[in-house]
């Protein structure tokens, strides 16, 4: 889809304009972590999310990090117009996945096993490049994770 020349009919589907928009017979489902969880829910022969409140909010709590931190601060990077703030995005990027190392260290998953939480990275991990922040030996458990999560059969095949 076009983006910078928008068809109608994103618009009468999502009200936001913005992609992804999951049609699914008469409903329609839009914000990324929603439609997630809108799968998880409808498909329950594939759990990815854990049972208990308390690890069901962790799973959220990084979703909503990877969204509202993550993605914001990559897409000032990326279409920002002003240097110095396009500098301090880069900055934060940094810090944000600085400080999931600690969370990373000695874990496959970020919040218990697979699950929503690992997939909302997914899609920042597969273009991390154009990010201009190095996700190397300084990031190792980061780097580690990242490379666990690109090598599932799942996320090849969408490569
Ligand atoms: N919070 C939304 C963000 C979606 C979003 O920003 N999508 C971008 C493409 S990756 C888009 O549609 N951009 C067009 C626009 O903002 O006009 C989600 O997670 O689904």
């Amino acid at each position: 889809m076009d983006l910078k020349n928008k068809p109608k009919e994103l618009l009468e589907l999502n009200p936001y304009g913005k992609v992804p928009v999951l049609v699914d017979g008469d409903a329609i489902i839009y914000e990324s972590n929603i439609i997630n969880e809108y799968l998880e829910e409808k498909y329950r022969d594939v759990p990815l999310m854990p049972k208990g409140p308390e690890q069901r909010a962790r799973v959220r709590i990084w979703m909503d990090y990877c969204n509202s931190r993550l993605h914001a601060a990559a897409h000032e990077v990326l279409h920002g117009t002003d240097p110095e703030k396009t500098e301090k995005a880069k900055e934060q990027l940094r810090g944000l996945l600085t400080s999931l190392e600690p969370e990373m260290a000695g874990h496959e998953y970020i919040a218990g096993d697979y699950s929503l939480a690992d997939i909302t990275f997914i899609p920042f991990f597969t273009r991390q490049q154009r990010y201009q922040v190095a996700i190397d030996e300084r990031l190792p458990h980061v780097k580690r994770w990242m490379e666990r999560l690109l090598a599932r059969t799942a996320v090849r095949s969408t490569l």
